[in-house]
């Protein structure tokens, strides 16, 4: 009899603990919102695997100490799905979208669920970029888990997805007898990178995107390492459901679904019609690089399940739901060749020629492979079927190799020791990545180089000097020197083919406006290491004239804001050198003149220790117009948002760091209310 009473209450204790586990692991790993301490999370833990020792029978299938219990499998079984699993139908562009609505409503419409002038209601959502999995409720317990494989059929991956610290094994308050729900397996991109560097460190293999990872971490015979991986899901559907449904809106039911402990994405909308669809898409778009999770696409999907009833299926897609893609950012391609380049100091990079490829909305034919630890890290050979890579605005990128499609006879990728272009040794510090050419202003890939950047818009603004005339004018001997651009004459200009006699005259003049330019502009234009506009500025508003700054010792350009060890020793390496006063001496003489600087304070001045962030197209002015009057007010222009940021000024088409302002509180002017600070 006391047996009997003491069992029931050993039962609740254990059920206590899995409910109050449960809860916290809710709240840690699905709102993110943790309210015990790790050791009061530990202590419950500790406790329930003591009970569970000393009473083994209590061991249950939902305990949360059974999330990685089970040992390794041969193979996976396979799960023959209760409700097959859709796929979607897809859409490249606004036009499809707005088919896909048109037939939508005009269904409705003719089976009179939406008024004559009536918008039909959608449900929006990220598409996540990961692996779709149905996971199998019954009377709250977590019973089994299963990937789409082929809808009908997919795999037995229970014991992986019990490892999930996001996915309740016991569902909380009123749940149905029987609940199936749909929703995708992914990684964070940041716990990608981790994952990979650990990867690395092991000497393991390496992913080669977060989606590759999820799918590698959950294709796992030994659960033990799929607990090991930071995996997490979102549900987005659901399959079986016993009794009623108790809602009548998708939105509705992903809500409940929430409610039930699931995770569910808090970044969904309701919109209508095809406007609201596809302003989702544009919103989603602006902000999807910021997102800490990849995404390919939104998913729009009919709001009424009534609705979605009328519509129905066409083959093994519902045509109340679309997939609405943005461009792939990876595509794969042939590396046909590894060439390298020369920057303006030295440094080689190696660049993939590729087969052309149309990847994020443009065709690549080059993609940078950064440097040969990188190739080497990568194992990326000339001849391997490659993924390629190209996010938002950034450089195309190799991410690697598809090892399986490696022809035969591929050899390892070597770095020249001689520099392609000049023929000087190229060296590789030990503690550096980057091989350079040892060549200095010998090598016309570094002098071209250097011209291309002190007539850059940042330095003196030479309207007219582009790469291909900077290439002619080297190439010829014509200029050796930035000092012998100011000695070019409309005759010598006008002989060069495709030079006409007109656009000699305009580059003649816009020397001669340059031979005037803001100090700052011309301390940065010469290029010199570890000097970048901002330095630049700095050093000009302290030294006020070049003279003061060549006169200056160690001691003096230390005692600058913001100038160390490595810009000071830079600067003195660099004047230190008889060719470059040699340059200083020529521009000099061809009437080169920086202008005076006010070495004003900036105290009392509108913005200033004011930072402001740029975003977007300004009506009237250009970014860099912008910076300068901003800092002409004494304030700083910083590129990223942060609670500091005083002002984010927003154009069109203003993106993340907008969004960014608005969830810190940072006011956000236009260019109206800018000019309104400023004078
Ligand atoms: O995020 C996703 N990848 C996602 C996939 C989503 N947000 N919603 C989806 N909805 C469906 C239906 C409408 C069929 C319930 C889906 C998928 N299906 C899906 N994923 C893989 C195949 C189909």
């Amino acid at each position: 009899m006391s047996t009997a009473v003491n069992k029931a209450s050993l039962e609740q204790q254990a059920q206590a603990l899995h409910v109050s586990i449960g809860h916290h692991d809710y709240l840690y790993y699905v709102l993110n919102d943790p309210q015990i301490s790790d050791a009061a999370y530990d202590k419950l833990m500790a406790e329930l695997l003591a009970l569970e020792q000393a009473y083994p029978e209590l061991v249950t299938a939902d305990s949360p100490t059974q999330r990685v219990g089970a040992k390794p499998l041969a193979a996976f079984g396979s799960v023959r799905h209760a409700v097959p699993m859709l796929s979607l139908g897809n859409a490249f562009d606004d036009t499809e979208v707005l088919a896909f609505d048109k037939r939508v409503t005009d269904t409705l419409h003719a089976a009179g669920m939406v008024g004559a002038a009536g918008q039909v209601q959608y449900q929006a959502e990220f598409k996540f970029d990961g692996l779709a999995i149905s996971l199998r409720y019954e009377n709250g317990s977590l019973v089994q888990a299963a990937t789409r494989g082929d809808g009908q059929t997919g795999e037995d991956v229970t014991s992986n997805i019990r490892t999930l610290r996001s996915l309740p094994l016991k569902l909380m308050g009123d749940y149905p007898d029987v609940l199936e729900v749909r929703g995708e397996v992914l990684m964070n991109r940041a716990d990608f990178l981790a994952l990979n560097q650990a990867q690395q460190a092991r000497g393991e293999k390496i992913f080669v995107n977060p989606r590759n990872a999820a799918a590698g971490s959950l294709r796992q015979l030994d659960p033990r390492i799929t607990a090991t991986r930071p995996l997490r899901f979102f549900a987005y559907g659901w399959g079986q459901i016993s009794g009623e449904l108790p809602y009548q809106q998708h939105s509705d039911v992903l809500d409940w679904l929430g409610r039930l402990g699931l995770p569910v994405s808090p970044l969904r909308r309701v919109v209508d019609g095809a406007q609201g669809l596809l302003s989702f898409y544009v919103d989603t778009g602006a902000e999807r690089t910021q997102l800490p999770f990849e995404i390919d696409g939104v998913v729009y999907k009919v709001n009424s399940l009534a609705a979605q009833e009328v519509l129905g299926f066409v083959a093994k897609a519902p045509r109340f739901a679309l997939a609405h893609k943005y461009p792939a950012q990876e595509e794969t391609t042939r590396l046909m060749g590894i060439e390298v380049q020369v920057g303006r100091t030295g440094a080689i990079t190696p660049v993939a020629r590729l087969q052309p490829v149309f990847v994020g909305g443009v065709t690549v034919t080059n993609a940078t492979l950064h440097n040969e630890d990188e190739i080497r890290r990568k194992d990326v050979r000339v001849g391997d079927t490659v993924i390629v890579r190209r996010a938002g605005d950034v450089i195309p990128e190799v991410v690697g190799p598809i090892l399986d499609l490696r022809p035969e006879g591929t050899e390892l990728y070597v770095t020249p020791t001689t520099c392609p272009e000049c023929g000087s040794a190229v060296e590789k510090p030990e503690d550096e990545a980057i091989s350079r050419c040892t060549g200095g202003l010998f090598c016309p890939a570094q002098r071209k180089q250097s011209l291309v950047h002190a007539a850059g818009r940042k330095a003196l603004d030479i309207e007219g000097l582009g790469e291909k005339l900077v290439d002619q004018l080297v190439d010829s001997d014509q200029v050796k020197s930035l000092a012998d651009l100011f000695t070019l004459s409309v005759e010598v200009l006008a002989s060069y083919p495709r030079m006409g006699r007109k656009s000699a005259e305009n580059l003649v003049a816009a020397l001669d406006k340059a031979r005037n330019p803001e100090l700052e502009r011309l301390l940065y234009a010469l290029g010199i290491r570890h000097v970048g506009e901002t330095t630049a500025r700095d050093l000009a508003k302290h030294f006020g004239s070049i003279e003061a700054l060549m006169a200056a010792d160690e001691e003096a350009l230390l005692s600058v804001n913001e100038v160390g060890p490595a810009v000071a020793s830079s600067l003195l390496r660099f004047f230190a050198e008889p060719h470059n006063l040699e340059v200083m001496q020529a521009l000099k003489r061809a009437g080169v003149q920086p202008q005076a600087v006010q070495q004003a304070s900036s105290d009392g001045l509108r913005l200033a220790g004011k930072t402001l962030v740029l975003t977007g197209t300004l009506p009237n002015w250009s970014r860099d117009e912008a910076t300068r009057h901003i800092l002409a007010a004494g304030g700083k222009v910083s590129g990223s948002v942060s609670k500091k940021t005083a002002y984010v000024v927003a154009g069109d088409e203003a993106g993340s760091k907008l969004v960014k302002a608005q969830q810190l509180g940072v006011p956000v002017l236009d260019e109206e209310g800018l000019k309104a600070i400023l004078l």
